[in-house]
Order: structure tokens, then C-alpha cells, then sequence
């Protein structure tokens, strides 16, 4: 029998949930998907503008602009550019949240400072006095240094110095070097109010400004800011997929992003006299389990099993053995709160930003988390008792190796150093293996999952056939789960690589996908590119490097994508922007980006195709670079 899963199982696992779903009288978005068919076309390429009441208008064969005389280029541009902010929005807010709970942190409180090295090292980055002082001082003028991150009236981000020189001269010239994050925002929100920008590219530009402002901003924060808390992550191994959920446990799912509330969920469960309650009510013990980001976040740093990615929150649900979800922020489906009253499952909201009908909602509270975390596991344990019989729990879980910080991918490599100078600490051995041709290039692939496309297909279509030509895999998101599903995330997913990359884990003792954890951390893939390109003494848009993302849904991806192309990075779309209505942005996002910062999109629907592209262009890059 194969080590890995199978697309058809993985398919065959979500029709035994559909037949449930149909017993239990549920929807599923299958059934939402079918309703909303097919999708306004407008909307699709667009060109459907409603951002004043003069509206809606559309762009149609005999209206080729709308009342106030805006184009499909200034429609589509401005809808484009509004998905960036909304994505750059959430992101950051999810850093200024953690940036709070830093700036709480004591000693004696529910969190304290897990890695002193990191906050030192990024006190030093900032001219933050270190000397002499107690550590939860040094912690909490951070925090304060990097709130005002989100809102100063001055200058540009502190976090852009950790760019190349060539990156941070691009940004200066083309005028997008971001300044305070909130600002960034705000200006694409008025620029695209009513009577403003109708400049494609204008709009443009001010997407990768606000892009760059999430990715080398808010993001990059809510990563450092929550090693700094929870502890920068190490290699574990885990579980991954629905299989993870164990029938004679007391489940609780923890979901969304924000690693804060989970950390003090998982804290509770591992409390002796909370198992031993879960116990007396006849449980084996506290089995807690994560969708989506939250789960990537806190697998990584205790290794907690990961029930699966964002199409499957309700086959989460639909198993009947779910005592209680608990969520965060972002990537939550509504439909949640309907379908957790078909099971016994209770449903808590701790977020004022993520307040959903037919849920409980207690707002996190960082000074009292850890006792709203127990609150919340006696809740589950107390509903263990009025679970159903229908439950059914797909078989398949497969073992995963997460947590690939760059500061573990650095000590993995140091492991396999046969160079003749010291290289400890440093890129050098992955450089050399790329410069060589062991390997012949690296992708990251992040990103959600999107109805649009077969779940989990395109991820993992894209990730075996990058394998096979020796390109190493970076993965975060729902992508990262995607892979452990399949088995991807294993070392023995060395056999399905090429020769040079089976050398490469089998020396480094690595799977070849690295899990490098939630959408936040892309930040982290920032990092290693930049690492790669400084230590290389070349430009990140020659790398032979490239982003994907086969099944993106939110608007967090559209932030991501700008930041990432805006940074040299060409990015591989398996689902199109919603500009198809003009040639102008279609054309600004595809090549014309390219032409400014050495970077674009190149979209295709077709897994294999994209695959089959990205094998290509990783080759150009190698041939333009004579190697
Ligand atoms: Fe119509 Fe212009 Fe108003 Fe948009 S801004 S709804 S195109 S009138
Ligand atoms: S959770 S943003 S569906 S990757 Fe980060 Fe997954 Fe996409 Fe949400």
C-alpha cells in the first residue's frame, strides 16, 4: 500500500461527509457552490462598480462606461486594488494584535516572553537599549515601536532594511516603498473612492505599496511578534487530515489565525486536572486539533494535529465527534453557526471582528486568556456527554514534519556543510546545491483552497511534478496542509523526487516540502529569499525562485501576491484576478509589473500547465543567469 493519499481517497473521505451532511439535513458550500451557479460574469472580470449610488454599473458591449464615466480599466483597477487593502487590512490587524498582546506580557502573566534571543536581536534592529534592563521592559517599548508601525506620520518601515539594497533602491525610485501600514491602506481606499484614481496603473503601484506594507509589515510583525511570544518554531512531527479526530476524546477545534487564544487552548487541555475531568466523564482525554492558519501556527510550535484546510471546517463538523470549535479570525465560514446546531457541537467566537450568528462569543482577553481558555475546555468537556451516534470519522491521517522557520532551515543546513570554508549560520549550502543544478529551483506554494478547482488537487499536482524535477518545495497556508494530507510533508516523500533533491533531504535529513507555517509567515519565505539573494549577490527576480498559489480564495492572497511580485518574486495564479474585463489590468498585472519590478503574474487554471510553466520559467532563470 502506497505511504501517501490519494487524491481519489481524499475525494472518497468528502463523499462519505456529503452523505452524512444529506442525513444530518446540513448544507455544505458543494450545495452552496451549486446555488450560486453560475457566478455574475460582471463580477467574474470585474467590471461591475458599485462604489457610489449614481450605481451599479456595469461594462457591458453597448455601455462601455459607467454614469460618472469611468472605464472597465478604472473599474476593474479600483475593485483589484480594494481586495488588496481588505487582504493588507486583515493581515496587519492580525500583527497588531499580537503586537497588544506583547506589550501585556509579563512574567508572571499568561504570556510571556518564550524566545529572549529574537526579541533582543530585534530590540538591537530597532535601537531599542537593551543593557541593563529587565526583559518585559525591552518587550513592551517593541510593542509600542511597532504599533506605531501601523500609524506614524513620517517615514517609511522600519522592516524594509531587511530587504536587498537593489529591492529597497526599486522601491525608492518607482515611489512604493510603504510608509505607515494604516496609511497605505487608507490611501487605496480613497484613491478608489468615488472621483479619485481611474489610472490602471496608478492603481497599481499603490497595490504593491500597500502589498509590500502587509508582507514587509504587518505580516512580518505578526510572525516576529509571535515568536518572540509562543517561540520560534522548530521541527515536529505531526498528524494531518480529518483522521486526526478521535472518537473516544474530547475534540476541540481551534480555527482561524491568530495563534494568541489557542496558545492558552492548548495550555488548558495539557492542565492535569482538566484531563482528569475529561476522564471522569468517560473520555480518554483532550484531543485538540486546528483548521486552517491557527492550525499551522500552533503545529508548528507544539506540534498540535492539524484536522485539515479551509474547504474541510464543516467535514470537520459533519464527523459528529466535534465537542467544540473555537475561532479566531479570518477564513471562518459563516455557515458554520447553522451547522454546528445540527450536531451537539458548540460554537464560541472570541474576536470582535469575527462575530457569527449561532455562536457563543466570549472576547478574548489577554490578561485573563488562560482562564477563558479553561472556561472553554470544561464547555467542551461538559459536552461530551450529549454527543449523537452518528459519528463518523474518515480513516486517513498522515504523519507530517512542520515547523521550517528560516532560523531551522539555517541549522539543517549547517548540518550538511562540506565546504571548505565556514559557512555555519548562512545560506551558502542551499546556494551552492542551486548554483550547482542538484537543484534546480525553489517554490513557494502557498494559498488557499477555491470551489473553483478541485480541493487540494492543484496543490498537490503542482507539488509532485515540481519534486520530480528537483525543485525544493516551501509551503504555508492551506497549501502546507494540503501537502501533509497527501503525505507530502514526510521524509520518505523523498521518493518522489528527482535525484538531486532525494540527495539533498536524504543529507539534510528534510522532507522535501518544508512547512514554514501560516499566511503571516510568507514573511518568513521573504526572508529566506532575501537571505538566498544577499548571500548569492544577485537579485531576487534572477533567482531561480518563484511563488504559487493554485487555489487562492481571499483577499489576503491578492496582498500576498502584490508583495511578493513587488519583491522580484514572479507568481504562479491557478485561479484568475477578477480584472478579466480589462485588457489594460490584465496586462498590468501579467507584464507590466514585470517591466517595473522585474515580476508578474502568469495565471493558468490548467494544474498541469502551471506546473509545466513554472518548470520553464525556473529554467529561463537558470539560463539567463548562465548556470
Ligand atoms: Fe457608476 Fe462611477 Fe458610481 Fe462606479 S463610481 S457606481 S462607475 S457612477
Ligand atoms: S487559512 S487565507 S484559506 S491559505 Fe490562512 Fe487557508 Fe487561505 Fe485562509
Amino acid at each position: 500500500m502506497s505511504i501517501f493519499t490519494s487524491i481519489e481517497t481524499m475525494e472518497n473521505n468528502n463523499q462519505i461527509l456529503r452523505e452524512l451532511a444529506i442525513k444530518a439535513g446540513a448544507e455544505t458550500w458543494e450545495d452552496r457552490k451549486k446555488n450560486q451557479t453560475p457566478q455574475c460574469k460582471f463580477g467574474e472580470d470585474g467590471i461591475c462598480c458599485r462604489i457610489c449610488s449614481m450605481g451599479p454599473c456595469r461594462i457591458t458591449p453597448k455601455a462601455s462606461r459607467g454614469i460618472c464615466g469611468a472605464d472597465a480599466h478604472a473599474i476593474a483597477g479600483r475593485n483589484y486594488v480594494r481586495f488588496i487593502a481588505g487582504g493588507a487590512a486583515a493581515h496587519s490587524d492580525h500583527g497588531r494584535e499580537i503586537a497588544h498582546v506583547l506589550h501585556v506580557s509579563s512574567k508572571d502573566g499568561n504570556y510571556v516572553v518564550k524566545d529572549e534571543e529574537k526579541l533582543l536581536k530585534l530590540a538591537n534592529e530597532w535601537g531599542v537599549k537593551t543593557e541593563g534592563r529587565d526583559i518585559y521592559e525591552i518587550a513592551h517599548e517593541v510593542a509600542e515601536i511597532g504599533l506605531m508601525e501601523y500609524g506614524k506620520p513620517f517615514g517609511e518601515l522600519r522592516f524594509l532594511s531587511r530587504a536587498t539594497e537593489e529591492r529597497q533602491k526599486l522601491w525608492e525610485k518607482l515611489e512604493i516603498a510603504p510608509r505607515a501600514i494604516d496609511r497605505e491602506i487608507a490611501t487605496i481606499m480613497h484613491m478608489t473612492h468615488m472621483g479619485c484614481t481611474s489610472d490602471a496603473e496608478a492603481l497599481v503601484m499603490q497595490g504593491m505599496r500597500t502589498g509590500l506594507s502587509d508582507g514587509w509589515g504587518g505580516s512580518m510583525m505578526g510572525t516576529e511578534f509571535s515568536d518572540i511570544l509562543f517561540g520560534t518554531p522548530t521541527p515536529k512531527v505531526t498528524e494531518a487530515d480529518l483522521g486526526v479526530i478521535d472518537k473516544n476524546m474530547v475534540n476541540i477545534i481551534i480555527h482561524g489565525h491568530d495563534p494568541a487564544m489557542s496558545e492558552m487552548i492548548v495550555a488548558a487541555s495539557n492542565q492535569a486536572d482538566l484531563i482528569d475531568y475529561a476522564k471522569s466523564k468517560g473520555a480518554h482525554g483532550i484531543n485538540i486539533a486546528g483548521l486552517c492558519c491557527t492550525a499551522n501556527e500552533i503545529t508548528m510550535r507544539h506540534g498540535v494535529k492539524m484536522a485539515g484546510n479551509f474547504l474541510q471546517q464543516e467535514g470537520a463538523i459533519l464527523t459528529g465527534a466535534v465537542e467544540l470549535i473555537v475561532v479566531d479570525v479570518q477564513c471562518i465560514f459563516p455557515a458554520l453557526g447553522p451547522l454546528t446546531k445540527c450536531f451537539h457541537t458548540k460554537f464560541i467566537t472570541t474576536s470582535e471582528k469575527a462575530r457569527i450568528p449561532d455562536s457563543e462569543f466570549i472576547r478574548f482577553d489577554p490578561i485573563r486568556a488562560l482562564d477563558q481558555a479553561r472556561e472553554i475546555v470544561k464547555m467542551a468537556i461538559d459536552n461530551f456527554a450529549n454527543r449523537g451516534s452518528n459519528v463518523c470519522i474518515p480513516s486517513n491521517k498522515q504523519k507530517a514534519v512542520v515547523g521550517y522557520s528560516c532560523e531551522a532551515i539555517i541549522k539543517r543546513l549547517d548540518t550538511v556543510t562540506n565546504s571548505h570554508v565556514d559557512v555555519t549560520g548562512t545560506y551558502r549550502p542551499l546556494v551552492e546545491c542551486l548554483e550547482s543544478g542538484v537543484l534546480r529551483g525553489a517554490v513557494g506554494i502557498v494559498g488557499c483552497n477555491n470551489p473553483k478547482v478541485r480541493q487540494d488537487l492543484s496543490h498537490i499536482g503542482i507539488m509532485k511534478e515540481l519534486l520530480k524535477n528537483d525543485i525544493i518545495i516551501v509551503a504555508t497556508g492551506c497549501s502546507a496542509q494540503a501537502a501533509a494530507k497527501a503525505g507530502l510533508l514526510q521524509k520518505e516523500a523523498k521518493e518522489l523526487c528527482g535525484e538531486g533533491l532525494r540527495r539533498v533531504c536524504e543529507l539534510a535529513d528534510i522532507p522535501p516540502v518544508l512547512h514554514m507555517g501560516s499566511c503571516v509567515d510568507i514573511s518568513r519565505i521573504l526572508l529566506l529569499v532575501t537571505g538566498i539573494a544577499k548571500e548569492w549577490n544577485v537579485d531576487v527576480a534572477k533567482l531561480p525562485i518563484v511563488g504559487c498559489a493554485p487555489e487562492w480564495m481571499s483577499e489576503k492572497a491578492v496582498s500576498i501576491a502584490n508583495y511578493v511580485i513587488a519583491s522580484g518574486i514572479d507568481t504562479y495564479l491557478g485561479i484568475e484576478p477578477q480584472v478579466k474585463g480589462s485588457s489594460q489590468m490584465m496586462e498590468l498585472i501579467t507584464e507590466g509589473t514585470r517591466k517595473m519590478v522585474g515580476a508578474g503574474f502568469i495565471i493558468n487554471m490548467d494544474p498541469s500547465k502551471l506546473a509545466a510553466s513554472i518548470i520553464e520559467g525556473i529554467e529561463a532563470k537558470r539560463t539567463a543567469l548562465g548556470i
